[in-house]
Order: structure tokens, then sequence, then C-alpha cells
């Protein structure tokens, strides 16, 4: 089993850590908790960059190592990164709850398009999902600003 875990930061009120597990060449499995966010949808990626020294806007695109569009997380024209969305409560509270199942392999821990280096990013507004009509669904979801980013590192 190999795990990461990733501490977020970047707007003072949102807060939280994510974990990613692989068990072997298995899915990848998303958990964690966040807490600061506006009650709905938030856009939940993994960006390309690891980067955090100009807060989450250094983490780069979504991680795209194939070069696809934006999409939702079951399309198949979509950036490996492309986690969908996570739902905040009334309190703005996600607790340590199952965010994602990679099974389709495109964010694994290890091997040349491992995520560990990279970041995960939580967005101000819902990820659109590639459909919204904008001219920046294609790209990001027009999910808005960047809340919350953390570097992935490797955990036990
Ligand atoms: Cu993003
Ligand atoms: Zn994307």
């Amino acid at each position: 089993m190999v795990k990461a875990v990733a501490v977020l930061g970047g707007s003072e009120d949102v807060k939280g850590t994510v974990y990613f597990s692989q068990e072997g060449d298995g899915p990848t499995t998303v958990t964690g908790s966040i807490s600061g966010l506006k009650p709905g949808l938030h856009g939940f990626h993994v960006h390309a960059l690891g980067d955090t020294t100009n807060g989450c806007m250094s983490t780069g695109p979504h991680f795209n190592p194939v070069g696809k569009e934006h999409g939702a997380p079951e399309d198949h024209n979509r950036h490996a990164g492309d986690l969908g969305n996570v739902t905040a409560g009334e309190d703005g509270k996600l607790i340590l709850s199952l965010l994602y199942v990679s099974r389709r392999k495109l964010i694994p821990l290890s091997g040349p398009n491992s995520i560990i280096g990279r970041a995960v990013v939580v967005h101000a507004d819902p990820d659109d999902l590639g459909k919204g009509g904008h001219e920046l669904s294609k790209s990001t979801g027009n999910a808005g600003g960047r809340v919350a980013c953390g570097e992935f590192y490797c955990s036990n």
C-alpha cells in the first residue's frame, strides 16, 4: 500500500487534510476532511505542480499528462486531475468522507504519472465538469478562485 497526504492551506479560513492511498496498481482512494468552505459544491482537482511559493496560484494547471480537455471524472476526455466536486455541508465542513475513487488509475502514487510532488486544489465555486458553456469550461471547469491547496507527500 502506498499512501500520500496533503495538508491544505492557502486561505485563512479553509483547513483540511486529504489522504490518497493505492494498493499495488489498483484504484486510488481519496479520503479527507476539510473545513471553512462555503456550503455547496467546490471544484476539486490534482494540479500539475507541488509549488506553493506563490500560494495556490503556482500549482500550475490541472494535471494532464496526456493532453486532454477538462471534463467530469467519469468522462474519457478529461484531465487525469479532474476529480469533480466535493460538497461542503451547511457548516462548511466535510468530515473524513470518501471523496473519490479513481478506478481508471489516472492518479497513481508511483511510476511516471505519480501525483507525489503535485498538489490538490479546492476551488471557491462548483466545477461545471466541462459542460457549462463558459470560455473556461474546457480548461478549468470555471471553478473560480483557488481557496486551498496542498502538496502531496509520501506518508505511512
Ligand atoms: Cu483546480
Ligand atoms: Zn481539468
